[in-house]
């Protein structure tokens, strides 16, 4: 086992790896800017190293800080967490350049997967369904184009190669509309991504979000641990999500997970990896794949027990997955609720002290957060402060346990969206289960 590790993240996902490295006997280095000395897991890391002032650029994502962090600390790993790096592939290869084990995929994987078009091939050559469109970039031919848009029949959508998480996209709606839509997304893609490639797809009115959780060890195993729907999201920030999908049968969840697992198999794939699905009519469309530790995980480790940040450090270490794919049951149901430091109406970030903290337990109930009484919340990250997660042997069971668990929750001095995560809780749609991707959105009166 990897003797010592660098933490590269801050909040909750760095406090959550922590206490993944405490469990297997692994030392930890926090690294952190200048306004996160207090924060959780900085003082409980073995070590600490400050790489830089509040500002992400100037700390979170300078390469050489962590780096530099990881040699005078002599540790033989980095754990990038969820954003900042995490998915950056030019990072994970200046880590192994360097002599360090990057806790993630090879650096050529992110790299394919970054790359939405070589994505989305490399899926459909290894079996997994992806939605009707382009197949490859568009280029200058517009007759070429606008006929391949009436084949796949309008609305089609514009999609940048560069983009993923719903930037640098344009849903078209009629060929009048077409080539300039083509155009302007072009010329976004190209100062956004610096990369003006862009593809087509058939663009699916009302799905839902369903992913699929996958771990792959470097001897050649992959296992799936089955689905998630991430579908209550505004403005691509996903609010709620559960596990499993509600009505996926379990005859599905194996097809489709056992072709995610495959790729992994072809690919050459390590680690912990998300494929990401519209889920339209009882069919799958794989749009991308996340190639990072997702911030919904937990709800997957309560259905399955599986701890997937224990398994993305034994998978770095060089050990073969701990589980068979029939060693993995789904039990149960886990709804998981982001608690935001935002106005539960408007939803402006709303950073301060918390001048008081109650945190909410009992049966099934988890909590992951890097709050404590007295915490400041900076200004200058996102504004999750932590998730609350709820599993029951039931979806009704997770549900009202949820409920419970909001209602008890008191965290004083800033505002925070447990308002609306307890209107969501309430909702009859929500309580229903199934609802897509505009749901939420429209429930809020878009925005
Ligand atoms: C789509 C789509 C409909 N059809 N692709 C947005 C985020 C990025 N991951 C892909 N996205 C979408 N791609 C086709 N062919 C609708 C979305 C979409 C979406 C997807 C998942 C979760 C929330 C969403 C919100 C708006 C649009």
């Amino acid at each position: 086992m990897i003797e010592k590790i660098v933490i590269a993240n801050r909040g909750e996902i760095a406090l959550r790896i922590l206490r993944a490295c405490r469990e297997l006997g692994i030392k930890t280095v926090a690294v952190h800017s200048e306004a996160d000395r207090d924060l959780k897991h900085v003082r409980l890391a073995d070590e600490t190293v400050c790489i830089g002032p509040a500002p992400s650029a100037e700390s979170y994502l300078q390469v050489h800080s962590i780096i530099s962090a990881a040699e005078v600390t002599d540790a033989v790993a980095i754990h990038p967490g969820y954003g900042f790096l995490s998915e950056n592939a030019d990072f994970a290869e200046r880590v192994e350049e360097s002599g360090f084990i990057f806790i993630g995929p090879k650096p050529e994987t992110i790299r394919m997967m970054g790359d939405k078009i070589t994505a989305i091939e490399a899926m459909k050559a290894a079996g997994v369904p992806c939605v009707p469109g382009s197949d490859g970039p568009l280029d200058s031919d517009e007759r070429r184009t606008l006929a391949m848009a009436r084949e796949i029949g309008y609305p089609v959508i514009i999609k940048a190669a560069g983009g993923g998480g719903g930037r640098g996209m344009r849903v078209v709606h009629s060929e009048a509309t077409l080539l300039n839509a083509i155009s302007l997304t072009r010329a976004e893609a190209g100062s956004a991504f610096g990369n003006d490639t862009v593809y087509m797809e058939k663009y699916l009115e009302n799905p839902r979000h369903v992913e699929f959780q996958v771990l792959a060890d470097t001897h050649g195993n992959a296992i799936h641990l089955g689905e998630r729907d991430c579908s209550m999201q505004r403005r691509h920030q996903k609010v709620v999500e559960e596990a499993p999908a509600p009505g996926i049968d379990e005859e599905t969840r194996q097809r489709l997970g056992e072709r995610c697992a495959e790729a992994c198999r072809r690919i050459g794939y390590r680690g912990a990896g998300t494929f990401e699905f519209l889920y339209e009519n009882g069919e799958f469309y794989f749009i991308e794949m996340n190639t990072r530790i997702q911030v919904e995980h937990p709800v997957t480790e309560m259905i399955t027990g599986v701890d997937i940040v224990k398994e993305q450090l034994r998978i770095a270490s060089g050990e073969a997955l701990a589980y068979q794919q029939s060693d993995i049951e789904v039990r149960g149901h886990a709804i998981e609720c982001r608690i935001n430091a935002e106005d539960p109406d408007t939803f402006m970030p709303c950073p301060g002290d918390i001048t008081h903290l109650h945190i909410p337990g009992g049966p099934g109930i988890r909590v992951d957060t890097h709050i404590y009484d007295g915490y400041r919340v900076p200004p200058h990250y996102d504004s999750m402060i932590g998730k609350l997660i709820a599993h029951g042997e039931t979806r009704h069971s997770a549900l009202m346990r949820m409920k419970t668990a909001l209602s008890e929750m008191v965290i004083d001095g800033i505002r925070t969206n447990i308002p609306l995560q307890m209107r969501i809780m309430q909702d009859e749609a929500f309580a229903k289960g199934g609802a897509n991707i505009h749901y939420l959105e429209k429930k809020l009166g878009i925005n």
